[in-house]
């Protein structure tokens, strides 16, 4: 009997996956670099499941029904390469070759094109949830090779995430890079609201001067409105544990962040998109600014802040910084899906946004009630130019801004860093703000390179260059863009 599904890589993310997929009625083959790693799993996890193991590449290939349809679950990066090279001599045209890991969506472009030219399809799918998600159902991102979806989309579509509708959290996004495009700029959200989360908990600590057990009951109450998601809830837990000695665990923590990379991976597209992600950009550079842990503490040695003491009302205070994270949040999705929005634009991938809110609402790590405004707002309008623009975010903001403002104000005033907030009232600010001081920016670089200008009492594409100095001549620069 041939296997429906091969997964390569069992590691944590392909055996739990492969454990999923046999739960949902599919049999599998299974393969690993290192073989003793595929025994271990057979006679364990595996035993009595319609999983068979192989040591050899063209024994795992050949035990497959036709067009196979080979799932890699590989450390990113020259792996992947290797493997695909590995695969390559036993495949049959119309063979599917699927990566479920966390490629770079360059790459991913790549391999699809290089796999098309034999005659195969390649499939690059973002698989959100980790260990947990993966065993009982990830949020699953494709794109690639669209003639191979019809086979792939009944698996998928099984052993993804259900939600409450029964709708499962798969669906196609486009072609090369796509999935994995859109599954890097889920990683860069998730990065700016784990940030968001911090900076609240820090100016609970810090401002409001909170216990741990306030603290706590303030993130359980936020987790039953409308900031409920899988990151609040987690952060309830998290400031609610208390070590052996009954002391909370999470003050003896170090605060010095770590990152594997998507979310600088997502800053680099925005910036080469052109387009603003301010908040997921500071998501970053905090985790790096916190990384400079002896750095930090001489510096605080050295530097003493403002004395500021706190004599507004807590409740008053604290209200306001539940309504400053939904209306920070909203701006983070704003720019988050203004990324896509750009992507999409520039490579023709015509991404469905309401459908990408849709997916990332059960089993992946930012899953949150809000992700439901989102889809409601691009299934309106698709043709939404900017999220914020939807009448329910709109109405939102404009309410909101108020508290983000005041806790801002409050935390600049005390010392207590929040960039992200930060970023999110400027954002909004300068959104909103119809004539920018881009003027003197523009002044300044045709001062100094001749790189012109446009003005307000003519035409757009009209271009107009000054000899601010009198002594420079009449030629403009070509080498920049304007
Ligand atoms: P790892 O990222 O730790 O990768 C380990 C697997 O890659 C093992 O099966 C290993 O085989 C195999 N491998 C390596 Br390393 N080099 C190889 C090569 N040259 N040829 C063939 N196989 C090779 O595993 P993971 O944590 O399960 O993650 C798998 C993918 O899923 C990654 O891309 C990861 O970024 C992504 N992801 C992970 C999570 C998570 O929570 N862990 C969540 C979402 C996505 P060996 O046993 O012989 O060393």
């Amino acid at each position: 009997m041939k296997h429906t599904m091969g997964v390569a890589g069992l590691a944590v993310m392909g055996e739990n996956l492969v454990l999923n997929m046999v739960s949902k009625g599919f049999s599998v083959a299974v393969y690993n670099r290192t073989y003793a790693k595929t025994e271990q799993f057979l006679a364990g996890r595996a035993q009595g499941k319609e999983i068979s193991g192989f040591q050899q590449v063209e024994d795992f290939v050949d035990a497959l029904e036709s067009p196979r349809k080979i799932m890699l679950m590989l450390k990113a990066g020259p792996p992947v390469d290797q493997f695909i090279e590995q695969l390559l001599p036993h495949l049959s045209p119309g063979d599917i070759v699927i990566d479920g890991g966390n490629s770079n969506y360059h790459d991913t472009t790549r391999r699809v094109a290089y796999l098309e030219s034999k005659g195969l399809h390649f499939i690059g799918s973002g698989v959100s949830g980790g260990e947990e998600g993966a065993l009982k159902g990830p949020s699953i991102m494709p794109g690639g090779s669209a003639g191979a979806w019809p086979y792939v989309e009944p698996v998928f579509t099984a052993i993804a995430a259900k939600v409450d509708d029964g709708s499962s959290c798969c669906a196609w996004m486009g072609p090369e890079g796509a999935g994995h495009f859109v599954k890097m700029v889920h990683n860069g959200i998730e990065y700016g609201d784990m940030q968001l989360i911090c900076e609240a908990y820090h100016f609970m600590k810090s401002v409001l001067e909170m216990s741990a057990a306030e603290i706590h009951s303030v993130f359980i109450e936020w987790n039953n409105g409308e900031l409920s998601s899988y990151l609040i809830e987690i952060t309830a837990e998290i400031t609610g544990f208390l070590d052996e000695d009954g002391e909370p665990l999470l003050d003896k923590i170090l605060d010095a962040a770590g990152q594997k990379g998507t979310g600088k991976w997502t800053v680099d597209a925005a910036l080469n998109f052109g387009v603003p992600l301010s908040l997921i950009s500071e998501s970053v550079f905090a985790r790096c600014l916190s990384s400079f842990k002896d750095l930090r503490v001489a510096a605080s040695k050295q530097i003493s802040g403002h004395v500021y003491s706190f004599d507004h009302e807590k409740e008053t205070m604290l209200k306001d910084l539940g309504r400053a994270l939904y209306g920070a949040k909203i701006m983070s999705y704003t720019q988050g899906f203004g990324l896509l929005q750009a992507s999409s634009n520039e490579l023709g991938w015509n991404l469905n946004y309401a459908e990408i809110a849709r997916i990332w609402r059960g089993g992946c790590i930012i899953r949150s009630a809000f992700l439901d405004r989102i889809t409601d707002a691009f299934t309106k309008n698709p043709g939404l130019t900017n999220m914020l623009l939807d009448p329910y975010f709109l109405g939102m903001i404009v309410d909101i801004q108020g508290s983000l403002r005041r806790v801002v104000r409050t935390a600049v005033m005390a010392g207590i860093p929040m960039p992200c907030h930060s970023g999110a009232i400027s954002y909004f600010d300068g959104l909103r703000t119809a004539r920018l001081p881009a003027n003197l920016l523009q002044a300044q670089r045709d001062y100094f390179g001749a790189h012109m200008y446009e003005r307000v009492d003519k035409p757009r594409g009209e271009w107009f260059h000054t000899n601010w100095t009198g002594e420079g001549g009449d030629t403009t620069s070509t080498t920049y863009s304007k």
